[in-house]
């Protein structure tokens, strides 16, 4: 696909609507979306922030008073929770490190704390467990390892045997699952290629087999799905589309159905983005759809970087100086 406005014809991103969407659905404590929201509210801040960052409105919210609720969500071990007392996890330490980072707060961290906790998950076979209740998931690898690199404290983990877990976990397919011999599945394929881009370990991966498996991802109507069978869901949009990007096989797929799919999923209305054309939309499937149309190239969309998750100006703020 061109990358000329006119690829671009058929819709557009309502981006000051779902800015408003946003900036409202923090301010809703009470509503149905917030409660059940309220022990993952670090992911959903997560979610907020860095979709208004790519739409270049991070000013509209107040820093101190983020970062301030975000520190009461640090427990003593050095991990965070999803909010203020509740229990430290690795999913909401990462968001809690990536929040910050958006903010150029990362200097207000014990980070020697925050690091010692990450890597104080890592197992004998080099697999991470979420927090002390020890699932194991390629999930927290990629976490623990993403987390670990934006601190620059990787040398806490044995890289060598958490590359090697990953790498165990690859499918004949191409794919990746969450354990060894488990399906592949898109999310967690964004996992472990995510975090074999961020070890510089790429080679493990079978590029034309992953690339082709993940290709075959889009549907008729242009959205992506997760795996074989399944329906299209705009998060897909970036769990797919990153992992294309982060092997060099993005051209394999129709961008421009991509892009109309995704845009298909506002609310033209009243803001955000759903998982499929006229469903109810959410703060997950709003950042997912926005930071698919960066990694789409969508005029006006802040570059998101495909490993990290991030902004590309953050990541190379934090990334580019000692
Ligand atoms: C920083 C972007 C970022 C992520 C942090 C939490 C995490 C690391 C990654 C999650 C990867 C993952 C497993 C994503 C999939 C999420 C999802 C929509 C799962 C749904 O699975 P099913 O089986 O749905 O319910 P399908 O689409 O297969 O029918």
């Amino acid at each position: 696909m061109s990358s000329s406005s006119s690829s671009f014809q058929m819709g557009q991103l309502v981006a000051d609507k779902h800015v408003r969407y946003i900036l409202m659905a923090e301010k809703k404590k009470e509503s149905f979306e917030s409660v059940v929201m309220d022990h993952l509210r670090m992911n959903g801040a997560y979610w907020g922030l860095t979709t208004l960052d790519l739409l270049d409105k991070l000013g509209s919210v107040s820093v101190d008073e983020v970062v301030s609720w975000l520190m009461t969500c640090q427990h003593e071990s050095g991990g965070f929770a999803g909010n203020t007392g509740h229990d430290p996890h690795v999913l909401y330490t990462l968001s809690a490190v990536q929040i910050l980072a958006l903010f150029d707060k990362l200097d207000i961290l014990d980070v020697g704390k925050v690091s010692s906790y990450v890597a104080g998950l890592q197992n004998e076979d080099g697999s991470f467990s979420g927090d002390i209740w020890g699932e194991v998931d390629t999930r927290f690898s990629y976490i623990a390892i993403c987390c670990l690199s934006i601190l620059k404290c990787l040398d806490k983990i044995n890289v060598e045997k958490a590359v090697d877990y990953i790498v165990s976990c690859k499918n004949l397919d191409g794919g990746f699952g969450c354990t060894p011999g488990a399906e592949s599945h898109a999310g967690q394929i964004f996992c472990c290629v995510g975090a074999l881009a961020i070890t510089g370990s790429l080679h493990h991966v079978d590029k034309d087999l992953l690339g082709w498996w993940l290709c075959e991802r889009q549907v008729k109507s242009g959205g992506l799905n997760g795996r074989p069978e399944k329906l299209p869901d705009v998060c897909y949009s970036w769990w797919v589309l990153s992992s294309l990007i982060m092997i060099d096989r993005v051209h394999w797929i129709d961008k421009a159905k991509l892009v109309k799919f995704i845009l298909d999923c506002q609310d033209l209305e009243n803001g955000g983005i759903s998982d499929r054309p006229d469903d109810a939309v959410d703060i997950f499937h709003t950042y997912f759809g926005v930071a698919g149309l960066s990694l789409l190239e969508y005029p006006g969309v802040k570059a998101i970087d495909p490993a990290y998750a991030l902004p590309v100006d953050v990541i190379n703020r934090i990334l580019l100086t000692k």
